[in-house]
This record gives structure tokens, C-alpha cells and sequence, in this order.
């Protein structure tokens, strides 16, 4: 049963089913079958998909060409708080008709930023207390809450890595509120994305001190959450440019850096978007694999870049090659820790039908299952494991055992050079590999 506000805004559409990959109805998945287990876990358990405020309750397709070309019908209504619940409606039910079990939001996705900080905190709290009572009537669940410390003009040189002390206070003080909501809404996570956290010029920056800020920030933010009660994961989303020239939380390397510097380690991972390991000239698995590596892989954002172009695009998933290559990572790593996959992607400005945003959705979850289903018939039918594990060989016995268990000097390395001489040839079949994939696809 769809449960509905007072009004239906996505009129005409009813819940998304399962129909499998020979149905004609472009309102159906086609792959993402929720109770379909893959590798011991429903789907739904894998992804924990979840509806993205921003792109899909205010993205109205503005660019720097034009104005919005989207009227959404929730968005009418004068009152501030009137309008944030009606965008709530569509929110809960786009999600609950998408069969999404979470969502996830700026503070002021959800309701207006107002004049005063004390009349933004007075309308988050009201929109907080109707959103609980939309978790409670649908059984949605809040992946992560953040607050919006880039938008509004205060920010345009940095929040927590602002110059002025009175704007690092500021976006502290709307740090605290998103935390208080997110925990009053049982979020699971809360995540930081580093805004305008970087610089234009070197000139006028004073880098050390602005990342060291930056670090006992994040510190403060975490000791208050905890202090209140909050057992989630804090996330930290890489991104290595736009809005700034030079973000500090370049990629999940630097990142990663970062919070060990801080020595945050313990309470945070990261959070990987698809298009932001592009702009870093990375691909998306391997953003997964560095995050993996060092038991961070948190939670995705899910979206793809466009390689023609050098921003932040925010394109549904559909490349269902590299989703596949991705989500081999994933399933060796075992998955998220903590996160889920939030649709951080919008409809291209002309896509201008309200059916669109569904489509889209549809399109993201099938393009991620059917990426699942390839990497377990992957790891499940072909001899890649075996591949892989044969190409590191050497390592598993004699020599190459003791120097893994760290028991080899520089000395030992010499001495078995000169014994055993040059070393034979061995492919990397790199295009057998590839073959492989294609193969499953
Ligand atoms: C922008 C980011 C942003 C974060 C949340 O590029 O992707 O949308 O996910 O602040
Ligand atoms: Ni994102
Ligand atoms: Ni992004």
C-alpha cells in the first residue's frame, strides 16, 4: 500500500515492481529485485538505496545558462514551513513508491534557510518533527543526514576552513543543528562533504592552518554527536575540485590521510561518488578499493560523470561495465560499512516530466543490481579468483612467504636475486581478464 499525504503528487504512477529484463514497461525494474538474494544478501540489504533530497525534491535544472525548467508541484506554496511539508509528501511518497528504504538530506533541502540562525533551527525543528512522523507511517529510514555549508553566500570563502572565525562559528553552530536532526530522526550516518573546504590562490590562503582547522572541526562534530548519543558512522566524500580549484579532501587517498592526521580513524569512512573519483582522474572502483583497503569504504553516491566534460554532471548511472568492475570490489570488500547507495544524480534540465525522475531512478537501481549480478557470476563461475590469486603466487611460499611475514632483510633480497637470476617473463593477460568480465555481462 502506498501511504500518501493529502495530496498525490506523482499522479498516475503506482509502485515500481520487478517484471525482469523482458519486460516492455519502462516502469519496472528489469534487474533490481529487492528480495533477490546475490551472494547471501537480498539486493535491498546490498544497496540500501536512497532518494537524494536535493537533486530529486529541489533540483529544478537550473544551470549557469538559465533559470530552472522544472515545476514541481510541491514547491508552490508561500509558507515555509507549508511548502517543506508538502515536498516531504512527494519525498515519502516518491521513495515508498520507488520501494526505497532511505533518504538522505542537507538541512536547508529540507526546509528554507530563514533570516536568523535561531528561525532556521525554529523550522528545522518543525519539519524534523513531521518527518518523524513520515518514517514512522511509511518504515523509510534516514541513511545521512548534512548540512549545507557551501550555498549560501557566508560560505564563499570555506566554513570550516574559513579565514574569518565568525563564519567557521556559523557553519559550526549549523553543524550542530543538522546532527541534532539527524539524530532526532535516527539517521545512521552523517556525512561532511568539504563544500567550499579548498582554495582558489595560494596567494591569499594559508593552507596549514586552514586544514588544521579543519581537523579540530571535525573533532568538535564528532565529540558533540557522540556526546548526544549518536552510534552512526561519520562520513568524509572526497571531491578533488569544483566549487574550489583545490579541495582538501581531494580522493579517498588524501582523505583517508586526513582523518588519520586528525586522528579520526576510528569514527570515520568515506563516502564515494561515482563522478567525483572521475574528476579526480581515478575511476569509481578504484576510489572503492583504496576506501576498502583501509576499512573506510563506507557508502556511495551514486551518479556518472560525462568524460567529455571536466564537472560534476550528476548523471544517473547506466554504464553497466564499469557499475560491474565496481561492484567486484564491493563484493570482495563485503559490501558498505555503515552506508548505503544514495542517488546523488539528477534528470538532464530538459527532462522536464515528473515520470522522468522515476525513469531515472529505475535506471540507476538496475544498472547497480545488474553490476551485482555480474561480479557474483563473476566471482562465483569464472576462473578470475583463481587468475588473480595465481598472479601473486610467489608470494604464498619459500621466499616470498618470509618476506610478506617481514622476516627478509635488503641483504636476503640480494642474496636470492644472485641465486635464482633473471626473473622469467610473466603476462599480466590483462585483455584475458577484460574478456572475462565482458563475457558476464
Ligand atoms: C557535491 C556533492 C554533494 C554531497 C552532499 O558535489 O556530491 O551533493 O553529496 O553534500
Ligand atoms: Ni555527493
Ligand atoms: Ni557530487
Amino acid at each position: 500500500m502506498v501511504l500518501l499525504g493529502e495530496k498525490e503528487f506523482f499522479k498516475g504512477i503506482g509502485e515500481i515492481a520487478y517484471e525482469g529484463r523482458d519486460s516492455d514497461n519502462p516502469m519496472a525494474f528489469k534487474f533490481y529485485n529487492p528480495e533477490q538474494k546475490v551472494a547471501g544478501k537480498t539486493m535491498r540489504e546490498h544497496f540500501k538505496f536512497a532518494m537524494a533530497y536535493w537533486h530529486t525534491l529541489c533540483g529544478t535544472g537550473t544551470d549557469p545558462f538559465g533559470p530552472g525548467t522544472k515545476q514541481f508541484p510541491w514547491s508552490t506554496s508561500s509558507d515555509p514551513i507549508k511548502a517543506a511539508m508538502d515536498k516531504a509528501d512527494a519525498a515519502f511518497e516518491f521513495a515508498t513508491k520507488m520501494g526505497f528504504d532511505y533518504y538522505c538530506f542537507h538541512d536547508f533541502d529540507l526546509v528554507d534557510e530563514a533570516e536568523t540562525l535561531s528561525e532556521s533551527e525554529k523550522r528545522i525543528h518543525k519539519i524534523v518533527d513531521y518527518l518523524k512522523q513520515k518514517q514512522k507511517d511509511s518504515g523509510i529510514k534516514l541513511l545521512w543526514g548534512t548540512a549545507n555549508c557551501f550555498s549560501n553566500p557566508r560560505y564563499m570563502n570555506g566554513a570550516a576552513s574559513n579565514p574569518d572565525f565568525n563564519v567557521v562559528a556559523h557553519s559550526g553552530a549549523q553543524v550542530k543543528i543538522a546532527i541534532d536532526a539527524t539524530i532526532a530522526l535516527n539517521g545512521e550516518n552523517y556525512v561532511f562533504w568539504g563544500g567550499r573546504e579548498g582554495y582558489m590562490s595560494l596567494l591569499n590562503t594559508n593552507m596549514k592552518l586552514e586544514q588544521e582547522n579543519i581537523g579540530r572541526f571535525l573533532n568538535m562534530a564528532k565529540d558533540y554527536a557522540r556526546g548526544q548519543g549518536f552510534k552512526g558512522t561519520f562520513f568524509i566524500e572526497p571531491k578533488p575540485m569544483e566549487p574550489t580549484k583545490h579541495q582538501y579532501d581531494f580522493d579517498a587517498a588524501t582523505s583517508i590521510n586526513s582523518l588519520r592526521e586528525y586522528g579520526l580513524q576510528e569514527d570515520f569512512k568515506l563516502n564515494i561518488e561515482v563522478n567525483h573519483a572521475t574528476l579526480a582522474q581515478h575511476t569509481f572502483q578504484h576510489e572503492l578499493q583504496v576506501a576498502a583497503n583501509a576499512g573506510m569504504l563506507g557508502s556511495i553516491d551514486a551518479n556518472r560523470g560525462d568524460y567529455q566534460n571536466g564537472w560534476d554532471t550528476d548523471q544517473f548511472p547506466n554504464n553497466v561495465l564499469e557499475t560491474a568492475e565496481a561492484m567486484l570490489v564491493f563484493l570482495k570488500a563485503d559490501g558498505l560499512q555503515g552506508g548505503g547507495i544514495n542517488f546523488d544524480a539528477k534528470t538532464r534540465r530538459n527532462s522536464t516530466d515528473l515520470e522522468d525522475i522515476f525513469l531515472a531512478h529505475i535506471g540507476g537501481a538496475d544498472t547497480f543490481a545488474r553490476g551485482l549480478l555480474v561480479a557474483e557470476a563473476i566471482i562465483q563461475r569464472s576462473n578470475y579468483g583463481s587468475l588473480l590469486e595465481n598472479r601473486y603466487a610467489s608470494f604464498n611460499s619459500g621466499k616470498g612467504l618470509d618476506f610478506v611475514r617481514g622476516n627478509l632483510s635488503l641483504n636476503d633480497l640480494y642474496d636470492h636475486a644472485k641465486l635464482s637470476g633473471e626473473p622469467k617473463q610473466i603476462s599480466g593477460k590483462q585483455e584475458l581478464y577484460e574478456n572475462i568480465l565482458n563475457q558476464y555481462i
